[in-house]
Formats: C-alpha cells, structure tokens, sequence
C-alpha cells in the first residue's frame, strides 16, 4: 500500500490533540460551574422567571428567605469536573485549563503560518461556499468523499471542512476567548464599551454557554465524520499525517490510545479534586495568578450606570446573623440590632498608627461618595445596585496604616455558613484595592438605609472583584502583613472553605 505525505508538521497535529484534551476538561469545569447557577438570562438583574434558560430542578421557596448558595446544584462528576459542589475548584480548573487551551491555540494558528498549512484551512475563494453546499449535499446523500480524492493531493480538506474549521479557529474559538474573559468583573468594570457589545455580563455568560453548545456540535459532528471514513484511515492522517489507503492497524489503535489517555486524564483531575482538593487548588492558582495579576489585578473600575438601569430584584447571599438563623446568628449583633445599631461600632486596628472606633453616625460625617454599580456573585449572578457611603481610603486615611501593613482584613458579626457557622466570615483585601475610589463602606443601597439581609449597618463595596469579597455587617477592619495567619490561610472565609482564588477578579 502506497503511503502519502500529507505534511502536516508535527507542532500542527500535537497541538490538534492536546486541544482536544484541554476542550474535554474546559466543558466539563464550565459545567461544574454552570451547575452554581444553572439560569441564564439576557438582563442584568437577573430576576427570577426572566430566565430565557433553566437547568435548575429546586425551587425556591416563596415568602421566605433564600441565599444564592440555595440555588447551587451538584452536578455527577462524569459531567462536572470536579463535580458535587467544590465550585472553587471548577473554577480554578477551568482557568488553568482556558490558558492552557489559548497556549496550544496560539501555538497552533502559529505552526499553520510559519508553514504554507493555512492554505488549507483559510478559504482563498468565494468558489469555497457553492463547494461546501455541494459537499453538503453529497453528505445529505451519503455519497462521501474522500478528502483529497477530487482535487489536488495538497487540498486534503474538502471545501466543507475548510469552512467549519476556519469557523471554529478563526471565529468561534476567538468569541468563547472573548465571552469568557468578558465576564470578569474588573473586565466589566472598565471596558464599558466591549461589555455593551456582549449584552452585558449576563449576555456574556448566556453567549459564552452558547458558544459551548456549537463547539460540542462541532465535536460531535467531526466525531461522526471520522467514523463515518472510517477511523483508521483518519486516525493515520490525523497522528502520522499521511494517507495510508484504509488506514494502518497501527493509527487505528494509536488512535484507541489517545482516547484513553484523554480519560484517564479527565479521570486523574477528578480523582485528585476529591482527594486532595486544597492540593489542588495550590497547584492551579499559581498557574491563573500571573495572568490574573497582570491583565485583571491593576484594572482601575471606573463605570457608573444609570439610575434607570437600577435592578428591580437583587438576590441574597449569606444568610443574616440574626435570631431565625440557627448557623449564622449572632448573639451581639442581635441585641446591636435591636438598639437600632446605636451601640454598634465599627473597631478599626491592627497595624495603624491610630486605632479608630467609629458609630454609624460618625461614618455618615464622613465625605460621601455614590455609585450605581454592577454586583458580579461568583456564581454567576448580577444585579445593578447604587451604593452609597465613605469610600475606604477615607477611613485609611484617618488610621494610617504603619509601613509593614498589606491587607485589610473585613471581619462580619455573622459567621461562616458554608463552613458550618463555627467560625466568623472574613475576607481579605490588599492595600491597593482598598484604595481605589470605588472601594466603599455602604451603609445605603438604593437611596436606602442597608437592610438586614444585604448587610446593616454597614457592608464593603469593592466593584472590580467578585461579590464575596463585599463582607456585610462588618464588625471590625484589621491591617495586617500577612494573611496567611488567618483562618485556614487562603485570605478569606470563601477562599478557606470553597476554595475559591483569593484575588476574586474573575
Ligand atoms: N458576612 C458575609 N458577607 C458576605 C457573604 C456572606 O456569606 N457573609 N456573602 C458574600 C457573597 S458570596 C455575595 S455574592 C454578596 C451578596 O450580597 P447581597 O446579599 O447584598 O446581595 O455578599 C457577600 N458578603
Ligand atoms: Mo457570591
């Protein structure tokens, strides 16, 4: 049997599978992640019943309060990597996986042009519609053909195939890429013109869903087609890069490899998620900081919405600390509460040149500060809210922090819920967002004094990180040197217990 060379350079077909690797653990973590929020809408408020996408099966119960965190569903592990709500760890797999995936796709549009190779993948004529209808048509009727057999040998794709993967190189992977980075939160907060054009951050989220589902198409369709050619002979030209009549036992098998290594790979991180997750965690967030810290970290917010576009519906999340709750309660901020917050103060120390001790009415005195803002929860919710109260530079400014302080340490009077309410939620900022102008003590939301479910008497606002930073009823702000010495050390209560990253702008 006469063996071809079809010349594809090695870089080219490598990168062809190691794609395929990261795309099957892209969709499963994006499916752990889907599943914290399984609605998508198209407006910002998210409010419940617009859902134009539900794969939701609670309901939630009417006239009572319900948090965010109840809308959570677990997921099988077949379908969610790592699946059974460790969410942190879904995310911290997709972002590892998404800059692997970029890499290789870098890489490989790379190797197509330092060859000739993107001949074959970028169409050169407008001849390549009517010829993939064509080629369409023969599919339609089963009449295959084989790539390479009309035509010259160096068109070894026909004129459909040219079309689709020049779609999905050139124009679906560059969108998921887009839709994805497009739903961070410091993305959001300053590119206002990119975050328009995507309809917003739930218009993100449901195109970037969207994307998924074609990508998956596109996996199933180039699946069936590889079958439908049969495998060995597309497993030669697909790994060995030649042509080898029916296809050699040899590529057949290779072929049967790969598909287990993939599965075994998808296997092991699922493993390792279940048994070692904090492990885990320490060894994907080093892999996503340097680009979080980057492109994400130095992201100035700098967008206020209209009042119109305020959202009629905002959700909880972290239920209050008070009586009806028997996990997050709090015995002092009870009886604070009950004194109409009179007696409440807010304890500022640690390492700052003058400890301050401050009633709510003295935080009203000082300099105010507005902003109507977009709330981005890590699940993958939002809300348009306006926030009024100091910003937090003020209060920096009053307390001067000594030279060795680093990080503000938010403490709650509520405590932990997820963790089993032993211990008091904190969270940690560093020293350069505490700073920034949109970084506020809100003791108003929507014009109104802080109710008790979104955190009275007073809650944090940072606007280019996610909403589990924004610790409500504060009791206390500490500057510290280190985080390490809090908790269980990972820089928050939602960092210690659901292992999300600590930087929180994505
Ligand atoms: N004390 C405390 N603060 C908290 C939480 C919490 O559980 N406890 N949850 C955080 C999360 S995950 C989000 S999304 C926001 C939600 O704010 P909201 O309830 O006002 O909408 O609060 C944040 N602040
Ligand atoms: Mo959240």
């Amino acid at each position: 049997m006469e063996v071809h060379e079809l010349g594809f350079p090695l870089g080219i077909r490598l990168t062809h599978w190691f794609n395929f690797l990261f795309m099957t653990m892209l969709i499963r973590s994006g499916m752990d992640i889907v599943s914290a929020f399984p609605k998508f809408y198209w407006n910002e408020g998210c409010v419940p019943g617009t859902e134009w996408l539900s794969l939701a099966r609670k309901k939630m119960p009417e006239g009572e309060l319900w948090t965010s965190y109840d809308e959570m569903e677990d997921w099988p592990t077949w379908l969610a990597l790592p699946g059974g709500s460790k969410f942190g760890l879904g995310r911290s797999w997709h972002f590892a996986t998404a800059i692997g995936w970029t890499f290789t796709g870098l890489l490989y549009v790379a190797a197509l042009f330092a060859s000739d190779q993107w001949h074959r993948l970028v169409p050169t004529s407008w001849q390549v519609f009517p010829d993939a209808l064509a080629t369409a048509n023969d599919y339609l009727h089963l009449r295959l053909q084989h790539p390479g057999e009309k035509g010259d040998g160096h068109r070894p794709f026909n004129a459909l195939q040219q079309l689709t993967y020049f779609g999905v190189v050139f124009l679906l992977a560059p969108f998921q890429i887009v839709t994805g980075v497009g739903q961070s939160p410091a993305v959001e907060a300053h590119f206002v013109r990119a975050r328009r054009l995507l309809g917003g951050r739930q218009g993100a989220r449901s195109l970037h869903l969207i994307g998924t589902v074609l990508f998956l198409g596109f996996l199933v369709g180039h699946v069936a087609m590889v079958l439908l050619h049969g495998w060995a002979a597309e497993m030669d030209r697909m790994i060995f890069g030649v042509t080898h009549g029916r296809g050699s036992a040899a590529a057949g098998w290779a072929g049967v490899g790969i598909l287990v290594a993939v599965f075994l790979a998808n296997w092991a991180a699922t493993r390792v998620s279940w048994a070692a997750p904090r492990r885990a965690a320490d060894v994907l967030d080093p892999i996503v900081a340097p680009f979080r810290m980057t492109f994400l970290h130095r992201i100035y917010p700098r967008y206020q919405f209209a009042d119109s576009e305020i959202s009629p519906f905002m959700r909880i999340n972290g239920r209050p600390p008070t009586a009806e709750y028997a996990t997050t309660r709090s015995d002092e901020y009870i009886r604070l509460m009950e004194g109409g917050f009179a007696d409440w103060r807010l304890d500022v120390g640690g390492l700052v040149e003058s400890p301050l001790r401050l009633s709510i009415d003295e935080i009203r005195a000082l300099p105010r500060t507005d902003q109507t803002t977009l709330h981005n929860c890590v699940q993958g919710w939002t809300a348009v809210a306006k926030w009024g109260g100091v910003p937090l530079a003020e209060v920096i400014d009053r307390c001067r922090p000594t030279p060795g302080a680093r990080y503000v340490v938010l403490h709650s009077h509520q405590r932990y819920e997820e963790g089993g309410g032993k211990e008091e939620f904190y969270e940690t900022i560093d020293l350069e967002l505490a700073r920034h102008p949109q970084t506020i003590l809100a003791f108003e939301m929507n014009g109104r004094p802080l109710t008790i479910p979104h955190g009275a008497p007073l809650r944090l606002r940072v606007e280019t990180v996610l909403g589990y930073k924004m610790v409500k009823w504060l009791r206390s702000i500490e500057f510290v040197a280190d985080y390490r010495a809090l908790g269980a050390g990972r820089g928050g209560s939602r960092e210690d217990g659901q292992l999300m990253g600590r930087g929180a702008e994505i």
